[in-house]
């Protein structure tokens, strides 16, 4: 796994005490570091680990909603949907091109995806069988990546910190657009109605494992909050995304599929059931519904896109030569 081996969970460095010490002052100062500020290694690789991670996600989480493309119920779903689709690829370069300014390759963490090396996020192992999967996935995925991601544009990272506040924007839409699908299906038939209500029945649970292990299994949250990559812990976010979520689906006259899912008085936040920590890890480690088909569909399209690749570079080689001909010219 790549980060195990590269990435020291507990972010050990090689640094003195007084430089880490300079460090997390600046941290704690809420200034941001650039790429070229001098940073703890453990900083730099669990950036990297996050930042590839999240990439990867974007790219891998094409996958479900592209298979529903061609059978779009409307010209107006369909353009929306291949909008969406475009952005989510856009997010996986934006965050590949943060992820390059701490010194790695797009190729690098390409390989480490492709090898299988390479996390991405569990929700995506999960198929798409329906067109109300399609609203599930926008108002909850998007919902939960949203919840994830407002956080994250305060990130002490500065290059991660301003891809997220464009992401944010736009992730902002798409969750838009999925719960208007799921309110056109609630107003619809008893048939349509029942679509969304199995959507959401397969997509609840999935959603929320998005925001990761609880506390004692976070192997990462407490040094990333101290040094202010991540904002709030895993099971903060989480309830807050419940807490934002039970009424719109109660706006949607749909049950969430959770019998121990009550609204606690004192805490003004719900309790939930029990996330199935099995199933994710399971999920995370390779063996969920769908990760050997998105492995292979991605190993497929990133072979059957080298030509591509090598026109672009070629072409760009070629402006280049060209460029530094008209300028010798003109000397
Ligand atoms: N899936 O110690 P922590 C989207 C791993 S984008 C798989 O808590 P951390 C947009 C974690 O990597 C969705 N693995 O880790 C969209 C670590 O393993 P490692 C992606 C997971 O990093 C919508 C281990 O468990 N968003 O949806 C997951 O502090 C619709 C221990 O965990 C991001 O990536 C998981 N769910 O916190 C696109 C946001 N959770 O690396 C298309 C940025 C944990 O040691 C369609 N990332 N693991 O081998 C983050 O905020 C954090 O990385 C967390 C995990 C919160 C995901």
């Amino acid at each position: 796994m790549y980060s195990q081996g590269l990435i020291g969970a507990d972010g050990a460095t090689e640094e003195d005490e007084a430089f880490l010490q300079a460090f997390q002052k600046r941290i704690d100062a809420e200034l941001k570091i650039e790429p070229n500020d001098p940073m703890p290694e453990g900083y730099r690789k669990t950036l990297v680990r996050q930042m590839s991670q999240h990439a990867h996600s974007e790219i891998i989480g094409m996958q479900p909603e592209g298979n529903w493309i061609t059978r779009a119920p409307t010209l107006r779903r369909k353009a929306a949907l291949l909008a969406k689709i475009q952005d989510e690829g856009g997010h996986g370069l934006y965050l590949y091109s943060a992820s390059e300014t701490l010194g790695v390759s797009r190729e690098e963490l390409t390989d480490q995806l492709l090898s299988g090396a390479a996390k991405y996020s569990s929700i995506f192992n999960y198929p798409a069988l329906t067109w109300a999967d399609i609203g599930a996935i926008g108002w909850l995925v998007d919902g939960a990546a949203i919840m994830n991601q407002i956080a994250l544009c305060r990130c002490s990272y500065g290059p991660y910190a301003r891809a997220m506040i464009r992401i944010c924007k736009e992730e902002s839409f798409h969750q838009r657009q999925g719960y208007e699908i799921m309110i056109a299906l609630c107003n619809g038939s008893d048939e349509q109605k029942e679509l969304a209500q199995d959507a959401l029945n397969r997509f609840w649970w999935p959603s929320l494992m998005m925001f990761g292990p609880s506390e004692g299994d976070s192997v990462h949250s407490s040094q990333s909050m101290a040094w202010k990559i991540k904002r709030f812990s895993n099971d903060d976010l989480r309830d807050k995304f419940i807490n934002a979520t039970v009424p719109q689906a109660e706006y949607l006259g749909l049950s969430v599929p959770d019998p121990d899912l009550r609204w606690n008085e004192q805490t003004k936040s719900y309790d939930h059931g029990d996330i199935d920590w099995e199933e994710f890890w399971r999920v995370v480690k390779g063996d969920g519904p769908c990760n050997r088909e998105r492995m292979k569909n991605r190993r497929r399209v990133h072979r059957e896109g080298a030509w591509v690749r090598e026109a672009a570079l070629a072409h760009a080689q070629k402006r280049e030569e060209r460029k530094q001909t008209s300028r010798m010219a003109a000397e």
